[in-house]
């Protein structure tokens, strides 16, 4: 099913038209369906790539202070398609003294990832943890308004940037009591989770809303069943939480467990999307990475996987060597493990939710920019969002104008360079020296009308 750019999308009405149409959406479900076949293989060579053909994104922890280190760097924009800064959004980095906000070290690694494609997650809005001084020391209503004020500045500031917010992090005990960590924050109110919700729902209203723990992956475990109550609670009074992160930081005390996916369907049965958000293994057993993979591409909601750290050497648990590439910047046993899961893994087999659009049914036109040309391929489609490939032929050096239908967004590139205009519905994509193919995932929100190819000019 292709569209080539400028092809107009009007429907036709008359019958010779109608019969065209039925023809021409039986043709698109029959593909459809195809695309949901378990098994289906695509021919991936990166993570970021091989998961974006999947729907999902695979990222990694950056920290600001290695991004001039040239073998970080090349690893992170050859493999990776989401960010999660690893320190430079927490409290004590962003509002070191109370009402004086500092976002250097995490806007440079915004705008690398941005720049090249990639997205972001925010850590962490409010947590107990990595509070500065200022804040430490405070409590009951003060300290409420000051978090929530937090909350409210640094969504604010990075609204439109952020794909997924971790707005609340790691607010329950360990062991079996299955109660709210005892934190200056819980002392303010029990309350305290929803209101940082609603703070950062008012701030970056485009942004998913995540709560994000540890230890929360075995589905018998206490904090698991506490944090799942929490999750049905919210949902059922209207707390904006889209989302759950499960960091899934894998050791010999902590290891994975078999019913790891029960844990993500479960929560995603909900109504909310699941992410794993800081994956490490200790030892970093292939198996057990291609089993944490299999398990997000087994469960439509779960978004994407994030390591925590490219290199070993990266890792806050640097001697148990816990991620896919050595200290060299090689890859390890199991970054192959992930990559084969990321291509042979099964898509999720319910259906859309929504009937796909009618295909358009007029010949191409040929494009304005005059001396290439963009054609525009529907790949995989999920209940929430679908993926798009734009083939070029005519010129290597080349920029496509790809337009969406607000609300729909887009989430994810691949192999091209892309800027938004300042509605964030036009894209305008650059080649980067990946080939012709281009590919981006769009986040429908309900509307889904096939992206149009405005132009295609060489540079
Ligand atoms: O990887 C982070 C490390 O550099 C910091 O020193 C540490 C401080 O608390 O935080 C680490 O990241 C943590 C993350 O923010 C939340 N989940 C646990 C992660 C590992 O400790």
């Amino acid at each position: 099913m292709t569209e080539r750019c400028q092809g107009d999308t009007r429907p036709r009405t008359g019958p010779r038209a109608r019969t065209a149409i039925v023809l021409a959406a039986a043709a698109l479900l029959a593909a459809t369906s195809a695309a949901f076949l378990p098994g289906t293989a695509s021919a991936g060579t990166t993570l970021g790539a091989s998961a974006a053909e999947k729907g999902r994104y695979f990222g990694t922890a950056v920290a600001a202070s290695r991004l001039s280190d040239g073998n970080y760097t090349t690893i992170l924009n050859r493999e990776f398609n989401s960010v999660t800064p690893e320190n430079e959004m927490k409290i004590d980095a962003t509002e070191p003294q109370q009402g004086r906000f500092s976002y250097g070290a995490a806007e440079q690694i915004v705008n690398h990832a941005r720049s090249r494609g990639m997205s972001v997650r925010g850590h962490t809005l409010a947590w107990h943890s990595q509070q500065p001084s200022w804040m430490e020391s405070m409590s009951g209503s003060a300290l409420r308004s000051a978090m929530l004020n937090h909350v409210t500045q640094v969504a604010t500031h990075f609204r439109g940037q952020v794909v997924a917010w971790d707005v609340v992090n790691e607010a329950f005990e360990d062991g079996s009591s299955g109660a709210r960590r005892n934190s200056n924050l819980q002392r303010t109110g029990n309350d305290w989770i929803e209101a940082a919700f609603r703070a950062a729902r008012a701030a970056d209203p485009g942004a998913k809303l995540c709560y994000n723990d540890y230890n929360t992956d075995n589905w018998t475990h206490a904090k698991t069943q506490a944090v799942y109550n929490m999750v049905r609670d919210f949902k059922s009074r209207g707390v904006p939480i889209d989302c759950v992160g499960f960091q899934s930081h894998f050791n010999n005390d902590s290891p994975y467990v078999s019913n790891y996916r029960t844990t993500l369907s479960s929560f995603a049965a909900l109504g909310v999307d699941v992410q794993v958000t800081e994956l490490d293994i200790q030892g970093a057993p292939a198996a057990t990475y291609r089993s944490v993979v299999e398990d997000c591409l087994a469960v439509a909601r779960c978004n994407g996987v994030t390591v925590w750290g490219i290199r070993d050497s990266d890792s806050w648990r640097a001697s148990q060597t816990p991620l896919l590439f050595n200290s060299s910047g090689q890859k390890k046993a199991a970054y192959d493990a992930v990559l084969a899961a990321l291509n042979n893994g099964t898509t999720p087999t319910d259906p859309p939710t929504t009937p796909p659009t009618t295909p358009p049914t007029t010949p191409p036109t040929t494009p304005p920019g005059g001396s290439c040309t963009a054609t525009l391929q529907d790949s995989t489609r999920w209940g929430d969002r679908f993926n798009s490939q734009v083939t070029v032929s005519g010129a290597s050096n080349w920029t496509v104008v790809v337009a969406v239908t607000p609300p729909q967004k887009v989430s994810n590139t691949w192999n091209g360079s892309p800027t938004w205009d300042s509605s964030g519905n036009v894209m305008t994509m650059r080649s980067n020296g990946s080939g012709n193919v281009f590919g981006f995932t769009t986040m429908a929100n309900g509307t889904w009308t096939r992206p149009v190819v405005r132009s295609c000019t060489v540079s």
